[in-house]
């Protein structure tokens, strides 16, 4: 057993009590036998049979054979990390719930990020949404929010969910392609669903391929409600503001990275909490008063619609810090299991219809996954709060209940566990009226599936358009079917014309002047067309800045990595006055030498060097320094690598120093040309400014010039 450490959380103490240390023990059976070869099975003799007799080997073969659980069918590629949240300001104008009224609380949490259609093993940066799963553990309860990077979800109701998914996933025939949604079928679907449409152009979008995880936005995507003391009810849609602010990499560095290193978010996560950086979101909540239900030009249920920031301000409320990594990936990273209906008092459902199918589904999925109902008593997932129920038995049972009885009401038991009054902190739903026909059917005012494509589209800046335009023009170039890409560019016309007329380019196709099939399938046989018609969209808001990545953050360049591009020989003096500078405000500087060892500066001092130029790629660096010193510089010459190191930092628009010498091997390279007037390239200049241009992620400005430049 771990000891307990001062300032743990009582959430930690809890996990410490799990926690097996094999350090100075000796190697046992799983019975706790003292083992002394554990490399020989049993045996007839030297050269004979096994003996079934052997018992360390099957008991170590068996549980190899049974390591893997079922992945999880969405979402199974991901990272967790442990943290806390801390309250600003008491809410308690609008929620009970303590975490959101007790200021002196630091309320454990633990956190998993992760993409949604590849498998486990798949590279981190597929052109996905990524899920944003919070477990929020409180001595009232657990509440997990389960949300995503993206504020609105692809279908409005959980009916469709299995259909979303079996288009997106590899095609069944051939499982092709892996983490990949550019494939017939998944285009198939969403050209007849066009409720997916919105969060279909999130997904071109930048928001698809983040820097870093910790450069991302989370959502709870539902609307929520917010229960106070009273009773009274507000409805609410959580934010996550990430402090580092809200970066993505291009699309052709995605691919390069998903090379380079398939695990560059996980290890960007684990590396920055390791090195004290540790990740920030803000949390904000979006307020609607239950008057304001009906007030919008959208249903604040429907899911496919976002409440734009400008109608409604996010209010910021708290921070949620991450703080420590796992001891152990599978047994809290893959044992957690988030539950959207894990809830406490003071947060409540709406009738989000995406919402109430979910709280079906997750909890059936541990059932298979984990393999018995008593997956919350798996340390990760078990509550702070005390639990006592007549819940027994089932697999993996680890408590031991004392007593008699297992039921309610009792006298055997003494009445235990008896009720609590709403009054003690019991839950209790929000009473709603309803008064409504059983229906299978779509809300008319679920029925405009364009307005807020267009609204995002319109939004963007034009490098970020740009970015979808190629987005949209690289997906449908995957797609084999010619009436599925013509039918989706017609689509993309109710979008946005110039949009559409630019990916129809790129394609070689012409827009259609109608499509032949109804517009949306997805709404079930009887329902009218009419009322699902892009003609109905509507113009709410000329722009939404919130929506750009362009009014984010650009502050810090902590945890930014910087390379160093160095052979034997480099100026001592450069480097270090650009190191101390860089490390001062926390960036990561790396010497990316032409070989690996050690690499002398003109001093002749020993410099140890973190990567050879053979083992690493541009792309995993966030910017570049040149120092000078002749030697060096010739021997970089001699290494094409260099060179390509160079030009594709260029292309993806990232900022590029250089003093004394390094400003001739930029001269001597195909950037030559641009070197003067680029806003983020440096010669000879102050390393302020280099800082600032890093902190800024990208000079998107050079974008046209990148065109010309093959690497
Ligand atoms: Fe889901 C996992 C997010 C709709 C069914 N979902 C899962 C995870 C996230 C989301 C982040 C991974 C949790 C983790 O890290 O373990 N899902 C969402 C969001 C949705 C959404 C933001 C819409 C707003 N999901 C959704 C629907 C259904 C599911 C409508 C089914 C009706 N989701 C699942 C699941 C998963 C899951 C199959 C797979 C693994 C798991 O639950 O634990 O039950």
């Amino acid at each position: 057993m771990a000891s307990k450490k001062k300032g743990n959380s009582k959430k930690q103490d809890q996990l410490d009590d799990f926690i097996v240390d094999g350090k100075d023990q000796t190697l046992t059976s799983r019975q706790g036998v003292k083992v002394n070869d554990t490399n020989n099975s049993l045996k007839s003799g030297e050269r004979g049979s096994t003996l079934l007799e052997d018992f360390l080997l099957r008991e170590k073969i068996t549980s190899f054979d049974h390591e893997r659980i079922p992945e999880r069918i969405v979402h199974a590629r991901g990272s967790g990390a442990h943290g806390f949240f801390e309250l600003y300001e008491s809410q308690d104008k609008y929620t009970k719930a303590e975490l959101f009224t007790d200021t002196k609380r630091k309320t454990p949490v633990f956190v998993r990020f992760s993409t949604v259609a590849g498998s486990k093993g798949s590279p981190d940066l597929a052109r996905d949404v990524r899920g944003f799963a919070v477990k929020f553990y409180n001595e009232e309860g657990t509440w997990d929010l389960v949300g995503n990077n993206m504020p609105i979800f692809f279908i409005q109701d959980a009916m469709k969910f299995p259909d979303l998914i079996h288009a997106v996933k590899p095609e069944p025939n051939n499982e092709i392609p892996q983490a990949a949604s550019a494939h017939d079928t998944f285009y198939d679907f969403i050209s007849l669903t066009t409720e997916t449409l919105h969060n279909h152009i999130w997904a071109m979008s930048d928001r698809a391929i983040p820097r870093s995880l910790r450069m991302m936005e989370g959502f709870g995507i539902h609307t929520y409600r917010l229960i106070n003391k009273k009773g009274e009810s507000h409805f609410v849609k959580f934010h996550w503001k990430p402090v580092l602010g809200v970066h993505s990499v291009t699309w052709d560095e995605a691919v390069r990275i998903n090379g380079a290193d398939p695990d560059f978010h996980r290890r960007d996560l684990w590396e920055a909490i390791e090195m004290g950086q540790f990740p920030e979101w803000e949390l904000g909540f979006q307020i609607i008063p239950e008057e304001d239900e009906h007030k919008y030009d959208f249903d604040i249920l429907d899911p496919t619609k976002l409440i734009p920031e400008e109608m409604v301000p996010v209010q910021i409320v708290g921070k949620m810090t991450l703080n420590r990594n796992p001891e152990n990936f599978f047994a809290e990273t893959e044992q957690v299991a988030f539950l959207p209906g894990n809830i406490i008092p003071g947060i409540d459902f709406s009738n989000d219809p995406l919402l109430q199918g979910r709280l079906f589904s997750y909890r059936d999925t541990q059932l298979s996954r984990l393999g018995s109902p008593n997956f919350h008593q798996i340390p990760i997932n078990k509550p702070l709060a005390q639990s006592h129920h007549n819940q027994r038995d089932g697999h993996m049972q680890t408590e031991i209940s004392k007593g008699q009885t297992a039921y309610f009401p009792n006298t055997l038991g003494g009445g235990c566990p008896h009720l609590a009054k709403i009054s003690e902190g019991a839950f209790h739903s929000y009473e709603e009226r309803i008064d409504a026909k059983k229906i299978r059917s779509r809300s008319t005012s679920f029925s405009d599936h364009f307005s807020q494509p267009a609204l995002f589209y319109r939004s963007l800046q034009e490098w970020e358009q740009q970015h979808v335009i190629d987005a949209y023009s690289f997906e449908l170039g995957k797609v084999n079917h010619d009436h599925i890409k013509s039918r989706m560019l017609w689509l993309i016309k109710q979008i946005n014309n110039d949009l559409a007329k630019s990916v129809a380019d790129n394609l070689g196709m012409k827009i259609p002047k109608t499509i032949d099939n109804p517009i949306n399938q997805a709404i079930g046989a009887d329902a009218t067309v009419k009322d699902f018609q892009p003609s109905k969209a509507k113009n709410y808001l000329d722009e939404s800045p919130a929506l750009s990545q362009s009014n984010t953050k650009f502050e810090s360049i902590a945890t930014r990595q910087v390379a160093v591009l160095v052979s034997d020989g480099f100026s001592f003096e450069d480097f270090d006055k650009v190191r101390k500078a860089l490390e001062n405000k926390n960036a990561v500087v790396k010497l990316v030498a032409s070989h690996g060892g050690t690499v002398k500066c003109d001093n002749k001092k020993d410099h140890k060097v973190d990567t050879s130029i053979d083992t690493t790629e541009s792309v995993l660096f966030d910017a570049i320094y040149i120092p000078g010193g002749k030697k060096s510089i010739d021997a970089m010459t001699k290494v094409a690598k260099f060179e390509k190191f160079v030009l594709e930092t260029f292309k993806h628009c990232k900022a590029i120093a250089a003093d004394n010498e390094g400003e001739t091997y930029l001269r001597n390279t195909r950037i030559d040309d641009y070197l003067d007037d680029d806003k983020a390239i440096f010669i000879n200049c102050e390393v302020q400014d280099f800082i600032k241009a890093i902190a800024n992620h990208r000079n998107w400005e050079r974008m046209p010039a990148t065109k010309s430049i093959a690497v």
